[in-house]
């Protein structure tokens, strides 16, 4: 049956990344890419309506009379990529942290001394809602030129009802008017913000029971995340934020075991998680048990490579151990500043011991589990909504070789081209 009605056709692909295949891919099924050489992809409208061999695809189509037709002109393409971990909605930077850890200070040494997550907290009180909006506007902007079509984005910044509402609101309101996606979470468990030190009990009642409410009410997030780790929520207390953001129909999400071996895994699939994310110091209990949950695992090598820590997530004992693993940015101002999940390929490909195939796979149909949509996003096959990324490479495998640069020449968010990478800057 000819298609109608093809508004984009993708022409002269080298390698077309489908995707097509299990969801999640765990185990050797990261392998999987569903790789045809020499494909097509029609898309109509916002869907794709034919993906595959070329002359397959060209026989099943009727091209529109306006359609556009972009020649890959023998590159690589694939799904576009999901970010399922990131912290987009901040004013300041903060440099002169990075410049202490450097010089010997850790993560949590400037967090007890008041710095931080605490430091961009009083900042983000401070600082006028339309210029934080365009700050994170920005930083989605960068994002969407990497080849990311979709991300997770946290509140966490605000720790006060006002401002983690305010914050959820910018989320909602640029996901309305940017091309990115964004599915929001609740991260009011974030820290205990100042006026809270040493009462973290009554934080949690501040979050339990007038936060989460509004949150609920106004359908501002889909998950709740919290930061389990020695000196900020322990188990017990994180254990009593998720429940009752359960409670409320919020999906889970944890920061487990990033720095110490608190056992956040474990909590996260005894608690029926849809993620947990860090876990460079998962015990083998925290693994099985979230390879028999289905929890899936985000790691974020960035972090480490940003926290100038030597010791990674533990990726190839989860793989084998059957937990479905994804990757992400971690896109934040204090122990991950970066955009670029190329680069998070790079490193996962030195640090993880991940290759090329199974970093694409967590970064398409295992990060789309990830944020609640396996099966939905992260694949090109017909009836997909159509978001696809083409490389400017020739094979797949140069996605974390060629690292620190920018690999995307042109994002298809919806069935709309909306980033042009080729468009060179060398005034000639
Ligand atoms: O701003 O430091 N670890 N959350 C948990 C962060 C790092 C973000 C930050
Ligand atoms: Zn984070």
């Amino acid at each position: 049956m000819p298609q109608d009605n093809v508004t984009l056709l993708i022409e002269n692909i080298g390698q077309l990344i489908t995707m097509d295949g299990p969801v999640p891919r765990i185990g050797p099924e990261l392998s999987q890419l569903g790789l045809i050489d020499n494909g097509a992809v029609a898309i109509s409208d916002r869907q794709v309506v034919a993906a595959g061999d070329a002359d397959a695809v060209m026989q099943s189509i009727t091209l529109d009379d306006d359609a556009i037709v972009v020649d890959a002109d023998g590159a690589v393409v694939t799904p576009g990529f999901i970010d399922p971990h990131t912290h987009p909605v901040f004013a300041m930077t903060r440099e002169k942290e990075f410049e202490m850890r450097i010089q010997g200070k850790s993560y949590m040494e400037i967090a007890k001394a008041g710095g931080g997550i605490r430091a961009s907290v009083r900042d983000l009180r401070t600082t006028p809602r339309e210029i934080i909006t365009e700050k994170s506007r920005q930083r989605l902007d960068r994002i969407l030129m990497f080849g990311v079509t979709t991300i997770e984005a946290k509140s966490g910044y605000g720790l006060s009802t006002e401002s983690e509402i305010m914050t959820l609101e910018i989320i909602r309101d640029l996901n309305k008017s940017h091309p990115l996606d964004l599915v929001p979470t609740f991260l009011g468990a974030h820290e205990i913000p100042d006026e809270f030190q040493g009462r973290t009990d009554d934080y949690i009642d501040l979050v339990n029971n007038d936060m989460l409410p509004i949150v609920v009410r106004e359908r501002l997030a889909e998950f709740s995340d919290i930061f389990t780790e020695d000196g900020v929520f322990d188990i017990e207390q994180s254990r009593r934020v998720q429940q009752a953001a359960r409670e409320a129909g919020l999906a889970l999400k944890f920061h487990a075991d990033e720095l110490t071996s608190l056992g956040g895994a474990d909590l996260a699939a005894e608690m029926g998680a849809v993620s947990a994310d860090h876990l460079v110091y998962i015990s083998d209990a925290g693994i099985d048990a979230m390879a028999r949950a289905g929890t899936v695992a985000v790691l974020l090598p960035g972090t480490t490579f940003a926290l100038g820590h030597s010791q990674y997530a533990p990726a190839r004992k989860m793989i084998e151990a059957g937990v479905a693993v994804s990757l992400s940015t971690d896109c934040n101002p204090g122990s991950s500043y970066t955009e670029s999940l190329p680069l998070i390929i790079s490193l996962a490909a030195l640090q993880l011991k991940m290759t090329a195939a199974e970093s694409i796979s967590a970064v398409t149909v295992n990060a789309a589990c990830a944020i609640n949509r396996g099966g939905q996003l992260g694949q090109i096959i017909p009836g997909r909504q159509a978001d696809i990324t083409i490389w400017d490479i020739a094979d797949y495998r140069e996605l974390p070789y060629h690292y620190g640069i920018n690999p995307a020449r042109l994002v298809i968010k919806n069935g709309r081209v909306v980033v042009n990478n080729r468009l060179s800057g060398i005034v000639q």
